[in-house]
């Protein structure tokens, strides 16, 4: 290990759902950390102990570190060996990435900057943003970047709900502008990092980041549209995947009402911008799942052309972006309910979102009450188990819509339900009660 790396101190930008508990895994770790916040909110709660995002064991991850003084907050960066920048890169109306946060995070750091210091930078970013956004801020320093400063980008893959577990088990991606920006940054992550560390070139990181995510995007657009297939043809699709996953190189995602969340559903057009004539398969996955949530409403609105009230009552079930989280982020299930809202009476329910929305209710039974449909959007555990017997009694209608697939089909056929899957053809209800997938295993 090099001597400037044993007592080392660190100053982190940013300290959101990435920047907060990277800064506190390092000060567990020995390194002295200076974290930074443009919000003086979080600085000021930070700095009297309260995280101010929720993620399990970090209060007291952070509890720890405060008293072993490794820890300090503040509005502004803090001469240090090495810088962090882990700030949000949202995304334009237009589907441009904003790297604003970023240029303004390495602005922030030039004055502090010194001969052998190190910048990462872990904020997902379009490709080549290391080389064409940050090194030109950074040469106003006037280090010579190859030599006297080290950069490198080093992107967070973490799964918030379990980010303390990951940071440290989680193969790293390190990308440097040389070889000694990559070598010096692993040095750094090793201190908690027991996964592997890959080292690479910072383009490449750029991109290694946003294809994981964007190959989901585009295996999730291919789901769904077998899916469509599956009810223009006449066959299940999620018994077909099912199937074809049985093959040992084949892994095709499940279809839903759409992908949501900050991450895979913004990331591919980082790749689309940077090259927008060749970026085809990216551009149509993205715009497939972005018309998930249409499909869905066209879809629901079939269903209940049978219902005989005017007045029809949807009971909606979810609204995060995926099972068993609080997070609504670009939630496919926020975009049904925009679609349904003023043509139908919406009875919404999410065990684990409590957010003020219009129609939301604080119990199933509440939502289910003289409901003409169940629209099933978000597969939680705890829809998974609904007893479709007691919901019977609750409801006027007999329909239920599952988009995620997740309830006992055969259960709720026997409960009087007409069920239909996303992915089922419509005139294939499972009337028989023995459930639509059979496989061997
Ligand atoms: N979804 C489907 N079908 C599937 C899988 C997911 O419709 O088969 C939907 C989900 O319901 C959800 C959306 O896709 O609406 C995204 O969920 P996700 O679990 O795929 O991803 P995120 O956004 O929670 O987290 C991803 C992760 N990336 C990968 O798995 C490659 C995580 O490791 C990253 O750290 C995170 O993005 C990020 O920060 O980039």
């Amino acid at each position: 290990m090099k001597k400037e790396m044993l007592h080392l101190k660190l100053c982190v930008i940013g300290l959101g759902y990435i920047g907060l508990p990277t800064a506190v895994m390092f000060a567990k770790h020995g390194v002295t950390v200076h974290g930074v916040d443009i919000n003086p909110n979080i600085v000021a709660k930070l700095a009297g102990g309260q995280i101010h995002i929720e993620e399990p064991g970090l209060q007291e991850m952070l509890d720890e570190v405060i008293e072993s003084q490794h820890l300090s907050f503040g509005a502004s960066p803090e001469q240090a060996d090495a810088f962090i920048i882990s700030v949000p890169t949202p995304i334009n109306s237009d589907k441009t990435a904003n790297v604003d946060y970023v240029i303004d995070a390495t602005h922030s750091i030039v004055p502090y900057l010194k001969k052998g210091d190190l910048v990462i930078l872990e904020s997902t970013v379009p490709p080549r943003t290391i080389e064409d956004v940050v090194l030109p801020i950074l040469k106003e320093t006037g280090l010579n970047i190859n030599r006297d400063l080290f950069v490198s980008h080093s992107p967070e893959r973490v799964l918030p709900g379990r980010l303390l577990e990951e940071l440290v088990e989680n193969d790293r991606i390190v990308g440097g502008i040389n070889q000694e920006s990559s070598e010096r940054t692993a040095e750094l992550y090793r201190r908690f990092v027991k996964g592997n560390i890959h080292l690479t070139d910072a383009t490449t990181a750029e991109m290694v980041k946003l294809m994981e995510n964007t190959y989901r995007d585009v295996n999730i657009a291919f789901a769904n549209e077998m899916a469509k297939i599956a009810e223009y043809v006449g066959f299940n699709v999620w018994e077909a995947i099912e199937l074809a996953n049985c093959h040992p190189r084949v892994n095709i995602h499940k279809p839903g009402p759409g992908v949501g969340g900050h991450c895979i559903a913004v990331d591919p057009w980082f790749i689309y911008e940077s090259a927008p004539s060749l970026a085809n398969l990216v551009h149509i996955s993205r715009t497939t799942n972005d018309g998930m949530p249409e499909f869905v409403v066209n879809k629901m609105k079939e269903l209940l052309t049978s219902s005989e009230h005017s007045n029809k009552t949807i009971a909606v079930l979810g609204l995060a972006f995926k099972g068993n989280i609080d997070d609504m982020r670009e939630s496919p299930a926020v975009e049904v309910i925009k679609l349904l809202r003023g043509q139908y009476t919406l009875q919404i329910f999410d065990p684990h979102v409590k957010d003020e929305i219009e129609g939301r209710k604080e119990t199933l039974a509440e939502a289910a009450k003289n409901a003409d449909a169940i629209l099933i959007l978000t597969d939680h555990n705890e829809f998974r188990t609904i007893n479709p017997v007691e919901i019977k009694s609750l409801v006027r209608g007999n329909i239920v819509f599952d988009t995620r697939n997740v309830v006992d089909h055969a259960l709720w056929s026997r409960a009087g339900f007409e069920h239909y899957v996303l992915g089922q053809p419509l005139n294939n209800f499972d009337k028989t009660g023995s459930g639509y997938i059979e496989t061997a295993r």
